[in-house]
């Protein structure tokens, strides 16, 4: 069955629609009940029980003492903190400390990963996330979303260095999203096509939405912050002066990734966060924002790059790297790698030129 909420809906589809529960349908996905399915399916619904603790907080932030605003810390990235970064960072803690199923989790916000000692004997997983991507929309009230990734937990990591998480995007076994906009959406993939629950806040459940999704091969939208025109490479210039000079394109910049990667996700086009001549490895992290996403648009037969190779393909140096990001409709990157591909080749003729 396709839930698709533009078809009309007969009562028994009805019914059977709002039971399509996220754990549910995890399980329907591996069409099997083994202990891995059935561990993918908890640690679903403990990503969703986070997202509705989450998504009643921001609902109620203006409102709640203390909820917005800075904390005045400043945290790994070298970003100032949120008050909402440290409460959706907690509570993704929380909702797997005595599950058993989580033994440690990496957090754009924490230095190091925490372990949840009583899951580390039989936990089995690692949990990447960004608990709050796109805090400084928190204040002004515009969508922010959060990250997730899950790998499979190797070995004992005694020493705490996660040395076993520096692989690339291939080692993950699921990933997703959650953005929380005008409705709190959950996107995720366990490598069976991707998959949109919208919360039903009437009934506290997640409740499939849009199945089997894929992206437009083609899209009108271009994502970029164009405050750094002058920061770029010649070779990412040239691609915005093609775009501004050609019919049929649109800027779309929302601040914060995960809303402007759910409208090329559903319409089609490129998101950019390119690097710059000073910061080459660019502003977003590898394993806990780019390659969950990257994993998500190849399931929905879309394209992510660094540029100069799929970010599937990845490696990171350390736990909170960062990498240049494309990542859209398939001929919309390749578009822009069109663009860095000749830059690189200029540069090889000026250089030879000049040798
Ligand atoms: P800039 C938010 O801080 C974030 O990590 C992403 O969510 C977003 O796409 C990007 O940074 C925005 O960065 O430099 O355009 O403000």
């Amino acid at each position: 069955m396709t839930a698709d909420i533009n078809q009309p809906l007969d009562q028994e589809y009805a019914l059977d629609r709002d039971c399509t529960t996220l754990s549910r349908h995890v399980l329907q996905q591996l069409q099997s009940f083994s202990a891995e399915a059935q561990d993918l399916s908890a640690i679903m619904n403990r990503i969703a029980l986070a997202a509705k603790l989450i998504s009643r907080r921001l609902t109620r932030a203006g409102l709640v003492e203390g909820a917005l605003g800075f904390t005045g810390n400043v945290n790994v990235q070298g970003e100032s903190v949120k008050k909402m970064d440290v409460y959706a960072n907690d509570v993704f803690i929380s909702v797997f400390k005595q599950s058993g199923l989580v033994c440690r989790l990496a957090s754009e916000e924490m230095d190091k990963p925490y372990y949840i000692p009583e899951n580390c004997p039989i936990g089995r997983y690692t949990l990447l996330y960004d608990p709050i991507d796109g805090s400084s929309n928190v204040d002004i009230n515009l969508n922010v979303g959060a990250i997730f990734s899950i790998r499979k937990q190797e070995g004992d990591d005694i020493d705490g260095d996660a040395r076993d998480l520096l692989q690339n995007g291939h080692q993950q076994i699921a990933a997703g999203y959650v953005l929380y906009g005008p409705s709190t959406v959950l996107v995720y993939s366990i490598g069976r096509g991707v998959h949109a629950f919208t919360l039903d806040p009437s009934l506290g459940e997640f409740i499939l939405s849009s199945e089997n999704i894929q992206v437009p091969q083609h899209g009108p939208v271009y994502s970029v912050n164009e405050g750094n025109f002058w920061q770029w490479e010649d070779s990412i210039r040239n691609y915005i002066r093609y775009v501004h000079r050609h019919e049929g394109y649109t800027a779309r910049y929302g601040g914060a990734l995960v809303g402007d990667f759910h409208r090329i996700l559903f319409q089609g086009g490129v998101f950019l966060y390119p690097g710059t001549i000073k910061k080459p490895e660019g502003k977003l992290r590898l394993l806990y924002e780019s390659a969950p996403l990257a994993y998500l648009i190849e399931q929905a037969g879309g394209k992510a790059s660094t540029g100069t190779q799929k970010i599937m393909d990845a490696v990171p140096k350390e736990l909170h790297a960062r990498t240049p990001l494309f990542i859209g409709s398939k001929e919309d990157v390749e578009l822009v790698e069109s663009f860095i591909e000749e830059g690189v080749r200029d540069k090889k003729e000026t250089t030879m030129a000049h040798s």
